[in-house]
């Protein structure tokens, strides 16, 4: 299994160390690159090339502001790209979630919430667990551990 996380600058790696976190946590390889679309094209380019020959599956890619990272990478690449749009500027994210989301047909990227790197961690594994059996074990475990932690703790009523 092998991923790939993207991001447009170092001012993104607290955000986007939340996605890396969860790939360990199911002990999914992956490499992490800073590539900006618009500071460093050439470079994007070839590491896209070099995404495809390493037989990268799912890629993470994460930006602020007019964010066309996840977008310019998507369309080099048949492989499938989720965005993640940053709250880095004066508009919060909104710019980026924009951005990221609005992408012409038939380039689509898969985008999360604003700043939520982890959800887009998550939607990689299970795209991932469908050609990896274990890791559908290791997902569906997860999350039911994870059900009955919020029956026991979130909803009692006795909390108010
Ligand atoms: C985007 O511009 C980056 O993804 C980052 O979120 C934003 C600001 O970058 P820096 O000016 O902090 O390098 O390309």
């Amino acid at each position: 299994m092998k991923a790939a996380i993207v991001y447009g600058s170092a001012s993104d790696r607290g955000v986007m160390k939340k996605a890396a976190d969860a790939l360990r946590e199911f002990g999914v390889d992956f490499t992490a690159h800073i590539i900006s679309a618009h500071r460093s094209p050439e470079l994007l380019d070839q590491t896209v090339k070099e995404f495809e020959c390493r037989g990268i599956e799912i890629i993470i890619a994460g930006a602020g502001l007019s964010a066309h990272l996840p977008g310019v990478i998507a369309s080099k690449t048949l492989i499938p790209v989720i965005g993640v749009p940053i709250s880095s500027g004066a508009l919060g994210g909104m710019d980026a979630l924009l951005s990221i989301v609005q992408m012409p047909k038939p380039i689509p990227v898969a985008t999360v919430g604003v700043d939520n790197a982890a959800n887009a961690a998550y939607l990689a594994l299970q795209i991932l667990s469908l050609k990896y059996e274990p890791l559908r074990t290791q997902l569906a475990e997860y999350r039911r551990l994870m059900q009955a932690d919020f029956i026991r703790e979130d909803q009692s009523p006795d909390k108010l």
